[in-house]
């Protein structure tokens, strides 16, 4: 049985889908703050310890998605409460995964665990890691957590680098790559779109669909191939706000983006602009699907649907 945390947030809510898809509705527990209807489903605050282990318990838990954390901009406003939760949630999660026979453990990182003192270009594997956030400070520590218990415990946990995620299913919240994903939201609502970064600030960007096969694949993948015991590099698409736009003005001709820089500008610039992602690629034969036209054409088709369905545009 699976357990996911965080499965309300951008990710957890597609990736949860997912999961039951493949495995079946009755092997998937969701988990998150507030309730939801779909799945299975228990209320818990993964920085309680026994709340956690109850349901590891009652369900017989034998993997976890750890989704449940705070984003990089969100971060920033709160940087030791932002400190405390990713960190707390992850240990309680290692912890009662090596008490309890939980037998695999999914940690999400991110592209925000690389600073400044980087190579933007193609960021490889293994640079020196100095994060320019709270937010990419607590994955780095999760990721060298995450090799420990690996090392010292023999606790499988398998991690992926995720770039910016950009899909039509759900909203991100409180991060730095979020623009990308209200970017479409304003287009398909005929809406003018400000933009908190500047039109040349190329991030990596990966789309949903690409993202949450990486995950099943990376934990599907056999044991010994995963080498990487951090978390994997892996990369989609790179663009910047101003080459997004001009492909979203291919269907929608009128739409208007104006640029009001804040303070995720800095976030972003520390960032990488393009990724390696050779490793992920030889260990577990990673390769995305989507590039940046084909992700916008299937992002605008399921929002126009999903906005006529309802009805209710913004
Ligand atoms: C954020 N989307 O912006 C996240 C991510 C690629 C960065 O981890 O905070």
């Amino acid at each position: 049985k699976i357990l996911v945390t965080g499965a309300n947030g951008q990710l957890g809510t597609v990736l949860t889908k997912k999961l039951a898809e493949k495995y079946g509705e009755e092997n998937i527990i969701a988990s998150d703050l507030n309730s939801a209807n779909n799945h299975q489903f228990e209320i818990l605050d993964v920085t309680d310890f026994n709340a956690l282990k109850k349901i590891v318990l009652k369900y017989k838990i034998t993997q976890i998605y750890h989704l449940a954390a705070i984003l990089s901009a969100n971060g920033e406003k709160y940087p030791l409460n932002t400190w405390d939760i990713n960190m707390k949630t992850f240990f309680n999660v290692l912890e009662v995964a090596r008490l309890h026979q939980v037998e695999k453990v999914f940690f999400p990182s991110s592209i925000a665990v690389f600073g400044n003192n980087i190579e933007r270009i193609n960021t490889p594997q293994s640079p020196n890691l100095t994060p320019s956030t709270v937010y990419g400070i607590s994955k780095v520590a999760g990721e060298n957590w995450a090799k420990y218990y690996f090392d010292k415990y023999g606790l499988d946990v398998r991690s992926i680098r995720y770039p910016g995620v950009i899909g039509h299913q759900s909203l991100p919240g409180g991060g730095t790559t979020d623009y990308a994903v209200d970017i479409f939201h304003k287009a398909v609502n005929n809406v003018n779109f400000e933009c908190f970064l500047s039109a040349e600030t190329t991030l990596p960007m990966i789309y949903m669909d690409d993202a949450i096969r990486a995950t099943i694949e990376l934990m599907e993948a056999p044991k010994n191939n995963i080498k990487v015991r951090t978390s994997y590099n892996i990369a989609g698409m790179s663009f910047n706000p101003k080459q997004l736009t001009k492909v979203i003005q291919k269907t929608y001709s009128t739409f208007k983006v104006s640029y009001k820089p804040d303070f995720r500008q800095q976030i972003a610039e520390s960032w990488p602009m393009s990724i390696d992602d050779n490793n992920a690629k030889q260990d577990w034969n990673w390769a995305p699907k989507y590039n940046l036209e084909t992700m916008a054409e299937d992002m605008i088709h399921h929002l126009k649907e999903k906005y006529e369905k309802e009805n209710c545009f913004i």
